[in-house]
């Protein structure tokens, strides 16, 4: 009886899956990543600074505007990945850059931080596979 009930959950899991997996679809060699910081980096309380974004093999689009291989950059801040096909929530610990940007100042409170970048497509939505940067680990201080 487990073993039946098992298998039924992830075959819900299984449809569940399937029903969300049908995002924007991504080339499947995209690579996003921090230019800088590095990973590890110590920058100086008070003083803001620059985050580069990298990406290859994809192209950079404003929101709203569906153009295959594209998207628009997210910063995570202290955040962890979403779980797939759900749309990137707008707060300070995720940063939407809807203009098409490919870089930021930023300012944070003294400490330990991890940032990521996370590829959205024109609905903010991560892309089918998402596109994502390896986290990084900051401190502030
Ligand atoms: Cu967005």
């Amino acid at each position: 009886m487990y073993k039946r009930l098992a298998a039924a959950t992830v075959a819900v899991f299984f449809l569940f899956d399937v029903a969300f997996a049908a995002g924007t679809p991504a080339p499947a060699n995209a690579f996003v990543y921090i230019g800088w910081p590095s990973d590890g980096q110590v920058v100086s309380a008070g003083k803001p600074f620059r985050v580069w974004f990298g990406l290859r093999n994809m192209g950079v689009a404003p929101k709203d505007v569906k153009f295959p291989n594209t998207g628009h950059h997210h910063l995570l801040i202290d955040a962890d990945l979403l779980p797939s096909g759900q749309d990137i929530p707008s707060d300070r610990n995720h940063l939407h850059f809807g203009a098409g940007e490919t870089e930021t100042i930023l300012e944070l409170p003294p400490g330990k931080h991890t940032l990521q970048l996370l590829m959205g497509d024109d609905k903010h939505i991560p892309h089918n596979p998402p596109v994502y940067s390896k986290k990084i680990t900051i401190t502030v201080k």
